[in-house]
């Protein structure tokens, strides 16, 4: 597939995934849908060095102002059902997907926008950073797993207030209610986001990928995190890079690591 909206940066195995429609504030539409669904179902085949993915909005004002409200008009109720399932599978993916994925908020998370930031694994925010649903403003409710994610993020009492009063947070409070891992400078974002994959690029990729793995299954009602835990642990002590760690810091240098 050739990415129209979607544009790549392959910067030694760190992938930086940048939407780009930065006249709609980078607004979600089916193609960027379409776009992000193809990507994260392909990324692990297309760049097999991969070690970790930075999403990111283009210019300086908006990650993502939500779904795009322009499509939203003549859907009905199977088409909306649809539509909601289907990005809801899709940042599933992103939510489950086995290698590290930050979101660096570069100004608006709204709506969709903000849904999309709470599947990445961590969110760094830039200054000007501001997220919000603020889906009750157009008489409807987030529909990408905003419900969930926010609630599981800040608590069901902040998550209901921010859900019906459509009140956007900025930075500093979303650093203060766990919505975001860090806040930096807008010109710092993308170094702070690298920063912090780089460090994972030296870590056991089969231990990450578990550990991404076991974190999911706490919000999993199908799961038993313990027992994820239980079984990951098992299967990775039975792994050449768990050797090779413990190996290596007996002999007092560095692992080198293959995920195997
Ligand atoms: N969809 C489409 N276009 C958008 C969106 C959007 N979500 N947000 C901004 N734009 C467009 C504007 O229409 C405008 O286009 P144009 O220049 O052609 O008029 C351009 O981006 C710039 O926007 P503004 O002029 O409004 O910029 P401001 O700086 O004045 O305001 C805001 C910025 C505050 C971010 C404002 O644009 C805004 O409120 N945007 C909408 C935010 C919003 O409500 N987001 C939630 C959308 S609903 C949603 O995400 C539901 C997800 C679940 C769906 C489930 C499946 C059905």
């Amino acid at each position: 597939m050739t990415y129209e909206i979607l544009k790549i940066a392959d910067n030694d195995g760190i992938l930086t995934v940048t939407i780009t429609r930065e006249k709609a504030l980078n607004a979600l539409n089916r193609q960027t849908f379409d776009e992000l669904e193809h990507f994260f179902n392909n990324a692990l085949t297309d760049y097999p060095q991969m070690t970790g993915i930075i999403l990111t909005g283009a210019g300086p004002k908006s990650f993502a102002a939500g779904a795009d409200i322009s499509e939203f008009l003549t859907l009905g109720k199977d088409g909306a059902a649809k539509m909601s399932r289907r990005g809801q599978v899709i940042f599933d993916k992103i939510e489950y997907f086995p290698k590290p994925v930050i979101a660096a908020v570069n100004g608006f998370a709204l709506g969709g926008g903000c849904e999309l930031a709470m599947a990445c694994h961590m969110r760094i925010a830039s200054e000007n950073a501001r997220f919000g649903q603020p889906e009750v403003n157009l008489g409807i409710l987030p529909g990408y797993g905003g419900t969930q994610r926010l609630t599981q993020l800040v608590g069901k009492g902040k998550a209901m207030e921010l859900l019906l009063t459509a009140d956007m947070v900025k930075a500093p409070e979303a650093l203060a209610l766990g919505l975001v891992n860090h806040v930096v400078p807008a010109e710092e974002l993308l170094a702070k986001a690298t920063g912090i994959l780089k460090k994972i690029a030296t870590k056991g990729p089969l231990a990450v990928a578990r550990s991404i793995q076991c974190v999911n299954a706490n919000f999993d009602e199908t799961k038993n995190g313990y027992d994820e835990e239980v079984k990951a642990f098992g299967e990775i002590s039975n792994t050449q890079d768990f050797i090779e760690g413990a190996t290596a810091f007996l002999e007092k240098r560095a692992p080198n690591f293959t995920g195997k």
